[in-house]
């Protein structure tokens, strides 16, 4: 009496699971190879590469492979790959973000190279924004940091370039109840000056951006 339902998974789960195994390695040495210096990433790549190579020729000449050389053979490329990789992380600590230069003046800067800080102290729907101008540089992105240190009241910050309002905003962030921090992102302007407001108190929170 044969038990085909017993035996019907296996072919499946070997190849499934071999996939599996190998994409698992690959995303996990994928991560130390991105972790570290390009030139250390080359190194361990290369070393990982030759390991697997000699191993590789090792069980080649064996006459007969039995599964557990086999097994030990994938121990013996995983702790190459380990050593490989913790070695290439000790010696070039710094990750790539480290390398990347900063951005220097003269440069064009990304969105936000310029941070102005707004607040919104408790009382503020009655007295108003702590400043009531802001300053931030023409032709470039900003970002205003508002902080809505107001306990329970919502608030929130839109820019304007007219005066009355009447216009659309530039940018505005949602109304959120403090205490909250939140970041507006201001598209590059035209040098000039600009009106802030808070959206849910208009009359008593205002200000203005002095551009350029
Ligand atoms: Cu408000």
């Amino acid at each position: 009496m044969d038990r085909p339902p017993s035996r019907a998974p296996l072919p499946l789960l070997i190849p499934v699971g071999g996939m599996l195994a190998i994409g698992l390695a690959a995303v996990g040495f994928s991560r130390i190879l991105l972790s570290v210096e390009p030139e250390a990433a080359t190194a361990t790549a290369l070393t990982v590469a030759f390991g697997i190579m000699a191993v590789a020729a090792l069980v080649a000449r064996r006459e007969r492979v039995r599964a557990g050389v086999l097994l030990s053979s994938v121990g013996a490329v995983a702790g190459i790959a380990m050593v490989a990789g913790g070695i290439a992380l000790a010696v070039m600590p710094k990750g790539r973000e480290a390398e990347r230069p900063a951005p220097t003046e003269g440069e064009q800067p990304g969105a936000g190279a310029t941070v102005v800080t707004l607040t919104a102290p408790p009382g503020a729907a009655s007295e108003g924004f702590a400043e009531t101008k802001l300053v931030a540089p023409a032709g470039q992105p900003f970002t205003i940091r508002f902080e809505n240190q107001d306990a329970g009241i919502p608030h929130n910050v839109a820019v304007h370039a007219a005066e009355d309002f009447s216009d659309p905003p530039i940018a505005a962030t949602p109304v959120q109840s403090g205490p909250v921090t939140q970041t507006l992102e201001v598209p590059a302007l035209d040098p000039g000056t600009y009106f802030f407001r808070c959206d849910v108190h208009p009359t008593t929170m205002t200000g203005r951006i002095e551009v350029g």
